[in-house]
């Protein structure tokens, strides 16, 4: 009789605690509490354009982005379930100015801090196209038993524990890593369960996508309109002219170049100098994710997992994907 072998979320985490021999399941603990958030978002996700959950909330968040009403109801979810878990001392989204610290004693004593996008690309959730959810996690620098400390959320990309997304398109996937390579999980709504469909995913070193808004071409830098050129140049030996594909939902845009290969772009411009996308809870945990994954993620001239935040909703310019094209650019850029 053959064998059905489904590994879910929690039976692999449960497998790789041997990752973690000084943890005592409080990592575990945490994914598992993100994960029922997660699962909750992915109903409403799925039926926004049946109930009254589209259109703006009537407020803006902190970038001054009208706030869509599943951009609240999310962000208000994912606080909800890490203060429930025990292990979160404080977090930041995008959704708020301020850090939110949890000061009940059970999250004083929490020994990890969390960053999040609670609902990225929320401008296409009104027109049925892929969004998703982006978090780090670092382990807090301040003192456990008190409240969490700005500096916590001030620490370098590269002394991140964790980092994932969920992508809610034709599935929803949680892609995630702990350091031990890139995990792929599709949520089967009818067991309620994320099963591994993707194991070490791994990012062709090579692709023949690129993907960027070349609305703002004329105020690129020069070295990444010399790459676009590049891209669009006839060469058969390297499959060129490439395609070019944007989604305008970074998690959605990334997660299809990691899966085929290929290279995501936001330069800064001449009018936003440190570009769009935000390091903490945008650009870390996708580099972190796309080199575990073979791949590359820099600002065009530093590893973004090198970079120290000064301020938790700063910006970067960002550019991700198979190693061999990110260092072509960065060669572009440096020679411009
Ligand atoms: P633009 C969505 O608002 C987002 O933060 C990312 O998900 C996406 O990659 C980017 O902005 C799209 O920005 O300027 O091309 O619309």
């Amino acid at each position: 009789m053959k064998r059905y072998s489904i590994t879910t979320l929690n039976e692999f985490i449960i497998q790789r605690q041997a990752d973690f021999p000084y943890a005592k399941g409080e990592l575990s603990r945490l994914l598992y509490h993100f994960v029922v958030a997660a699962k909750i978002l992915h109903k409403k996700v799925n039926k926004a354009g049946l109930v009254d959950i589209l259109g703006s909330a009537g407020q803006t968040n902190v970038q001054g982005e009208e706030q869509k009403k599943l951009d609240v109801f999310a962000d208000e979810v994912f606080i909800s379930a890490l203060q429930a878990s025990g292990e979160v001392c404080g977090l930041v989204t995008e959704e708020n100015q301020e850090i939110i610290t949890f000061d009940d004693n059970l999250s004083r004593d929490g020994k990890y801090i969390f960053m999040m996008d609670p609902l990225d690309g929320s401008s296409n959730i009104d027109v049925n196209v892929s969004i998703g959810t982006i978090f780090s996690i670092f382990r807090r620098v301040s003192p456990r038993g008190h409240s969490a400390r700005p500096e916590d959320f001030l620490q370098e990309g590269s002394r991140m524990v964790a980092a994932g997304y969920v992508v809610y398109g034709s599935s929803t996937m949680l892609v995630y890593t702990t350091g031990h390579g890139v995990s792929g999980f599709t949520l089967d709504p009818s067991i309620g369960e994320f099963c591994l469909s993707h194991p070490d995913i791994k990012m062709p070193a090579y692709g023949t996508i690129y993907s960027i808004n070349e609305g703002h071409y004329i105020k690129f830098p020069d070295g990444v309109k010399k790459f676009i050129k590049y891209c669009q140049e006839n060469d058969p030996e390297t499959n060129r002219p490439y395609t070019s594909r944007y989604i305008g939902s970074l998690v959605a845009d990334f997660h299809r170049n990691l899966l085929k290969g290929g290279i995501f772009m936001y330069p800064q411009t001449a009018t936003a100098t440190t570009g769009k996308l935000r390091l903490a809870y945008e650009c870390n945990p996708i580099a972190f994710i796309a080199e575990q994954a073979g791949g590359k993620a820099s600002d065009g001239t530093q590893r973004i997992l090198d970079l120290k935040p000064e301020s938790v909703h700063q910006r970067t310019p960002f550019y991700t994907g198979s190693r061999a094209m990110v260092e072509l650019l960065e060669e572009m850029i440096s020679g411009a």
